[in-house]
């Protein structure tokens, strides 16, 4: 498409849309007053272009998925190729595709030892839905029924259907849908910054791992399914652990035969510089719910991943699992996820996240808003990352209303052609694991000119 033709159509498709497309996580009263949305029509490697013909940096890759960068002409052609020489055909009543087989292979070589068999779906929320089905399912047949409570945690985000809701740890969500389901509890994140007030980040980790294990005491070890955690918070926030946190709740979780969940959506496929975050912070998780870089969200595409205790049960015991999807396994979404994970490899980008690109990132965005008088806290690891943005950096209080500040410097970053994503006033993002230090050069520009118009309209400059 043109850009005139794009630009000629931009009113059409903001009435269109305003009309007739109800948006996730979007107030529709609040897009109207807007006038409506910004249509995004192309992309190539970090850029994306707008139906106006602006070029805005993209620094979540999507939403936190399109780790490769746009346009990779090989998951097109991997696709376009699958497609042609089967288009669909599914995974039940005994029957499988080649490209569903061969991912699952190498999805049980990437991922930690012991996790070698793989459920698929569309998206993180399926994965999750899936998770908890199946682990009903796991303790009825190990003669535990009783063992159906998930542990959780506040500003825990693991998707959007009923049961992912419910594990989520958005009160907004649960509110609005009634939510949790019975069985689904949450206990504190770890995140020193709001939380650990006078305690050092190592002391508060450890605080925050107890809570767990009081949660697991309060409903008795006999009644807990498991405790599911991303390595990082991304949709809270970006809440990086302490790095006391997660060997303690291993330990608490072992102690207790309470199963340990690693929910992979975000942290998953090289985000953190390793290849999952359960190897950043040394967790060896029994389950591991993943999407998003799995594809490059080039294709829906989610796997949950199961070790062999788990399945062994299942195999053993279970008979038929009344569980799937139509799209369990979708051949062209394998093929486009194989082509993914090999690129991943053969270019070393995993490596380059972590010895090269990830530490620039983060060193640029320290040296540019360390000393910052609205910021009070830089924090990430690899190609994720988060600013505070905050009322008093001494006492770490935050803006009241909390979020409105958060919001406007969102809307300067878009207007200065660059995508943040405001959590409150944590000022996240993710851009695709390619990114380059010129672009990276670039990006804090946009970001320091954006968060520099925020504080002069709060008078912090
Ligand atoms: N787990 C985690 C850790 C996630 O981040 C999901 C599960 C659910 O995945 P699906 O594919 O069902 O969306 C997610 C999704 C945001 C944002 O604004 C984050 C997500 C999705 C949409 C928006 O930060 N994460």
């Amino acid at each position: 498409m043109t850009v005139q033709t794009a630009r000629n159509n931009t009113a059409r498709w903001r009435d269109l849309d305003m009309r007739h497309h109800l948006h996730p996580f979007t107030d529709t009263r609040q897009l109207v007053e807007a006038g409506g949305s910004r249509i995004i029509t192309k992309a190539e490697g970090v850029w994306l272009e707008d139906s106006e013909g602006a070029k805005i940096l993209d620094g979540m890759a999507g939403l936190w998925c399109v780790n490769l960068g746009y346009g990779r002409k090989e998951l097109a052609e991997a696709a376009y190729k699958q497609m042609m020489e089967l288009t669909y055909y599914n995974t039940f009543f005994q029957t499988a595709t080649p490209t569903s087989v061969e991912l699952a292979d190498k999805l049980c070589e990437v991922t930690p030892a012991g996790l070698n068999h793989v459920f698929y779906g569309c998206s993180g929320s399926e994965a999750n839905d899936t998770l908890v089905r199946l682990l009903r399912y796991y303790w009825n047949l190990k003669g535990q029924p009783e063992r159906k409570t998930f542990i959780s945690r506040k500003n825990a985000y693991h998707g959007s259907t009923m049961a992912a809701a419910s594990l989520s740890g958005m009160t907004a969500m649960h509110e609005q849908s009634d939510l949790p389901l019975p069985g689904f509890v949450h206990v504190d994140c770890p995140h020193w910054y709001d939380e650990g007030g006078d305690l050092s980040p190592e002391e508060f980790g450890l605080k925050a791992a107890k809570s767990v294990e009081d949660k697991i005491l309060e409903l008795g070890a006999d009644k807990v399914a498991a405790f599911i955690g991303e390595p990082i918070m991304g949709a809270g926030g970006v809440l990086l652990p302490p790095e006391t946190y997660w060997p303690e709740v291993q330990r608490i979780c072992r102690e207790h035969g309470v199963l340990l969940v690693a929910d992979e959506v975000i942290c998953g496929f090289g985000r953190t510089g390793a290849w999952f975050g359960s190897d950043r912070y040394g967790i060896q998780p029994d389950l591991m719910p993943m999407a998003k870089g799995l594809s490059s969200g080039y294709l829906p595409l989610s796997a949950l991943m199961v070790n062999d205790e788990i399945a062994q049960v299942l195999i053993d015991k279970g008979g038929e699992f009344a569980h799937g999807y139509t799209y369990s396994g979708h051949p062209v979404s394998c093929a486009v996820a194989l082509e993914n994970i090999r690129i991943l490899e053969d270019e070393k980008i995993v490596q380059r996240v972590h010895d090269d690109n990830g530490p620039y990132f983060q060193r640029r965005l320290r040296e540019t808003f360390e000393d910052h008088p609205l910021v009070g806290e830089v924090r990430g690891v690899g190609l994720i990352a988060a600013l505070e943005l905050v009322e008093d950096k001494a006492t770490r209080t935050h803006f009241d209303p909390v979020g409105k500040v958060g919001g406007r410097c969102r809307d300067h970053c878009f207007a200065n052609g660059l995508v943040m994503r405001a959590t409150r006033d944590a000022m996240v993002m993710s851009p695709p694991l390619v990114i380059s230090h010129e672009e990276i050069d670039e990006f804090m520009v946009r970001a320091l000119k954006s968060v520099d118009q925020t504080a002069q309209e709060v008078g912090k400059l």
